[in-house]
């Protein structure tokens, strides 16, 4: 009997143990659109990780600055140019993300923990021409669930 509580214990402590993902950042998709992040939109849990990888160079991430880009509360980041990054995620809801070099030609992303609680405010982020398209399609993904391109 104590075994099997000692199991349940390690068990649940294993399942509690939070994630890392990962998201390429890339000249161009798998779906053949040009300077992306790989998937577009992430869906994870509170207090996971994502590790950022530039599998080709030049690209940064950061989180988005424009009003409503991220959860109320969570702290803006910034990852270095060509460089992995690893970002822990606490704050629920939507958290835009962006490449600064590569801003103009559409790259922008998002990173879902736990509930789109924000969407309403999220939705308003006014960005311009490739980077507006693309948001669309992010917040298509986020509202319907499904993990995006
Ligand atoms: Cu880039």
């Amino acid at each position: 009997m104590k075994l099997l509580i000692a199991l349940f214990f390690v068990l649940g402590s294993f399942s509690s143990f939070s994630k890392i993902h990962e998201v390429k950042l890339l000249n161009k998709g798998t779906d053949g659109q040009k300077m992306v992040f790989e998937p577009m939109v992430l869906f994870i849990k509170k207090g996971d990780s994502v590790k950022f990888i530039p599998t080709d160079k030049s690209h940064n991430v950061m989180s988005m600055t424009k009003k409503g880009g991220v959860p109320t509360g969570s702290k803006k980041w910034k990852g270095k140019t060509s460089k992995v990054h690893i970002q822990k995620f606490d704050e629920e809801g939507i958290h835009g993300i962006k490449c600064r070099p590569h801003l103009a030609m559409g790259m922008v992303g998002a990173v879902v923990v736990g509930n789109a609680k924000n969407y309403d405010a999220f939705k308003k982020v006014r960005l311009i021409g490739k980077a507006k398209k693309r948001f669309k399609d992010i917040l298509k993904t986020v509202k319907t669930g499904k993990a995006g391109k």
